[in-house]
């Protein structure tokens, strides 16, 4: 059986997660908080970061890591791409929204709206998050004109393309980052991804104290 460590705002978590359910694989997750340093995650993970998942002696950490080796060891369905190209695309933005959204947009809010929050009890920084939601917007559009070409973010399959910039874009929206006016053709490609019932049970979860705006889990919003 799975154990994934994680908390729920967690991005790469999600990516894991959003992975293993599309290759059919059932996950028992754990809570780990690595801002608290917990002995059990620097354990499993040297660099004491969520994702970290274990399934008997078997320890994995690192979203990419994780994800490659679910793709060579469960074949079925693919989510890397089907060509060599194909697959180069997904891996190239794959690490475009593990790298720029998350740098640009989801890390900023996290600190702002999650770790001020419940762990230094400060205001959010209004310039942050309006550099944040610039950032969103330009990221958005990039998403559209990705979508102007292909039917999926890599191509024209689904890949790890589209489950690294569900997860980082389902964290940001969970936050009030995303402002989707205007964007119709990237909220059909995101509603696609929200009604797959891998990707719907993380809708379900929430942060301990810090609550998502209303629309962040209908199909339709
Ligand atoms: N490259 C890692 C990044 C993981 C990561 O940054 N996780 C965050 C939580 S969302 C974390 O554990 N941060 C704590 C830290 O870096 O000390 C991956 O893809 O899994």
């Amino acid at each position: 059986m799975w154990r994934l460590h994680q908390f729920p705002l967690c991005p790469f978590s999600r990516a894991v997660r959003f992975g293993l359910a599309e290759k059919g694989e059932v996950v028992e997750l754990v809570e780990a908080r690595p801002w608290e340093r917990p002995d059990q995650l620097f354990a499993l993970n040297p660099a004491c970061q969520t994702p970290a998942l274990e399934n008997g002696a078997l320890v994995l950490a690192d979203s990419t890591a994780i994800l490659e080796y679910v793709e060579e060891t469960i074949e079925r369905p693919p989510i890397i791409g089907a060509s060599a190209a194909e697959r180069a695309e997904a891996r190239r933005l794959a690490a475009w929204f593990k790298e720029r959204f998350y740098a640009e947009v989801t890390a900023p809010l996290l600190s702002e709206r999650l770790i001020k929050r419940i762990v230094t009890r400060e205001m959010p920084d209004g310039r942050v998050l309006r550099s944040a939601a610039r950032a969103a917007e330009t990221h958005l559009q990039y998403v559209e004109y990705l979508l102007d070409h292909n039917r999926w973010l890599a191509g024209p399959t689904f890949s790890i393309a589209d489950i690294h910039a569900a997860a980082q874009i389902s964290v940001a929206d969970y936050l009030s980052g995303v402002d989707w006016a205007g964007h119709a053709q990237a909220k059909m490609w995101y509603s696609a991804l929200k009604s797959r019932p891998s990707f719907r049970a993380m809708l379900a979860d929430r942060m301990e104290g810090v609550r998502p705006p209303a629309h962040y889990d209908k199909l339709d919003f």
